[in-house]
């Protein structure tokens, strides 16, 4: 399978996040990815190519015009704020939830930060633009090479995306690549795309974007999010709405569920992705599913993601793997490469 690495992920390389009152070191860091990397090469999964330069107007099927306007110009307008700002990260600390108007788009960059955002713990620097916009990109050649034939493709960047909505970030996300991949499979011709979200955390920007449409059914399978983050979307009440009602799928399980368990709700999910007759899967890869996560709570070890990558072959569709989160640096690529070569030995 072929690996598609942003090689400008480093270039968002967050400080300080806020959690629970004190601002903590990121656990988004580079050197989840440099991990990830390593096991690809080791393991000869197989070629590594940089992700080419598909142009700011793709990023606009999905995401709006002036959220994308916000992100570009950010950072300079966060150092205009105050030149101080230079030597910090950009973490907004008012939003216009309430009764507060979000019709209104204020000149204050303080302002704007809030407008666009949904939690204080993603930090927005100098390079997160430019890193956004290639990991992006990286999702889509994914996209293509599977819409060009390859049974399967690996899209290896940071920042993750699937919190991101069409015009907010938040919980370490920017850019929504896993729906940019599913919406450039619908380009390309195929009528009806499943994405299947395992990270850890709810979809929640991935399910808002796909909710009222009928052509992108959306599975996630996630910590329930009556205690887990991002704690205000992720039910099982939530079937989408309009043409896209019956097209929604949450599998929330419980604070400590272990492999038997999860693995019950994927062949769940993946029945319902039968149901659907999809001609492609896009799967938000996140691996702190994984029991020595430092901020998630299930309990799957290395040795499961093979079997996890076996499942998600049987499906047989066609399968653009989205690199989400996962905060285990060390077991890392071991676990996401396990996925990806368990996909691989089974697909044959
Ligand atoms: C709150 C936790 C953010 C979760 C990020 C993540 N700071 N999402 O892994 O999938
Ligand atoms: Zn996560």
């Amino acid at each position: 399978m072929k690996t598609f690495y942003n090689h400008l992920h480093a270039l968002h390389h967050g400080r300080l996040e806020m959690f629970r009152g004190q601002l903590v070191p990121c656990f988004e860091v580079p050197g989840r990815v440099d991990d990830v990397l390593a096991c690809v090469r080791a393991r000869r999964l197989g070629p590594v190519q940089q992700a080419s330069d598909h142009g700011s107007a793709m990023l606009a099927k999905i995401h709006s015009a002036s959220y994308l306007g916000f992100l570009e110009h950010a950072w300079a307008d966060w150092v205009a704020l105050d030149p101080a700002n230079a030597t910090r990260d950009a973490l907004p600390s008012v939003w216009p939830n309430h009764g507060l108007r979000t019709d209104v788009l204020p000149a204050n960059f303080a302002a704007r930060l809030g407008r666009f955002s949904f939690d204080s713990g993603s930090p927005l620097t100098s390079g997160t633009w430019v890193a956004a916009r290639q990991g992006a990109f990286c999702a889509l050649d994914a996209a293509h090479a599977v819409a060009d034939g390859a049974r399967a493709a690996f899209a290896l960047s940071r920042p993750p995306g699937h919190h991101a909505g069409a015009d907010f970030y938040g919980g370490y996300c920017f850019l929504n690549n896993a729906a940019l991949a599913a919406q450039a499979l619908r380009d390309r011709g195929m009528a009806r795309v499943a994405v299947l979200d395992i990270d850890y955390h709810h979809g929640n920007g991935t399910q808002a974007i796909f909710y009222d449409r009928a052509d992108v059914f959306f599975a996630s399978i996630h910590g329930d999010p009556h205690t887990e983050y991002p704690f205000f979307l992720g039910y099982m009440d939530e079937l989408g709405t309009g043409a896209g009602e019956g097209f929604n799928l949450n599998l929330p399980l419980s604070r400590g569920t272990g492999f038997g368990q999860w693995r019950a709700a994927l062949e769940l999910a993946l029945q319902r992705i039968a149901g659907f007759r999809a001609d492609a899967l896009v799967v938000s890869l996140g691996l702190d599913t994984f029991e020595g996560d430092p901020i998630s709570g299930f309990r799957l070890r290395s040795e499961d993601y093979l079997a996890v990558g076996g499942d998600l072959a049987d499906a047989g569709l066609p399968t653009a793997f989205i690199f989400e989160g996962g905060y285990a640096v060390v077991d890392l690529g071991v676990n996401a490469v396990n996925v990806l070569e368990g996909f691989e030995q089974r697909a044959g």
